[in-house]
């Protein structure tokens, strides 16, 4: 088997649900109360992938993380997720700008995803087409999820990992 390190970074507007992606990821489990992130939290999997033995680092914080942070937090990305809220108007626009803003830092344009969660709340603001546009004119891959419901979220990371282990 061949061992890859692999870091994802999460960024997005607060309570949009980047740690509660990961916790149902990574142990199948909802969190329904909101308890802002504080600090950097960084979780760790191993994942077998075809003849690839993943050794992922999930990078999780709140959006307050700038300067010298920011650029350690950005820092080696092999993916980057931006997590906006399906019902949130100007989440979406906020991922636009950290996007941007976590490509500047790095220098170079890891693979990356435009997350649109919360799909299972109904009077959705942000149209799923018009989000897909906005991923294109990104140059980035748009997924929806819920990690209430869980839908979507194995397939998210299944096509990061894929997508990554490809180039
Ligand atoms: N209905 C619904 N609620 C969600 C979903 N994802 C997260 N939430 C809720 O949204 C709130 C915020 O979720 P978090 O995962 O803590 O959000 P975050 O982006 O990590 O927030 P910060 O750590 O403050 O940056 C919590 O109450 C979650 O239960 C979802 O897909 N659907
Ligand atoms: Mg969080």
């Amino acid at each position: 088997m061949l061992v890859k390190t692999f870091k994802v970074v999460m960024f997005g507007n607060s309570a949009v649900g980047k740690t509660s992606i990961l916790s149902m990821f990574l142990r199948g489990e909802v969190l329904l109360e909101y308890f802002p992130t504080t600090e950097i939290s960084i979780s760790e999997k191993d994942f077998a992938l075809s003849k690839y033995l993943l050794k992922l680092s999930f990078w999780d914080a709140n959006r307050d993380v700038v300067g010298e942070a920011f650029r350690d937090y950005c820092g080696n990305a092999k993916a980057i997720l931006v997590v906006f809220d399906v019902c949130s108007a100007s989440s979406i626009t906020f991922a636009e700008e950290q996007y941007r803003k976590a490509v500047e830092t790095l220098g170079y344009r890891p693979a990356a995803w435009l997350v649109g969660n919360k799909r299972d709340q109904k009077g959705g603001k942000v149209d799923a087409s018009k989000a897909e546009e906005r991923a294109k004119l990104l140059g980035v891959n748009y997924f929806e999820t819920s990690a209430r419901t869980g839908e979507n979220v194995n397939e998210l990371f299944k096509a990061v990992f894929e997508g990554s282990c490809q180039s």
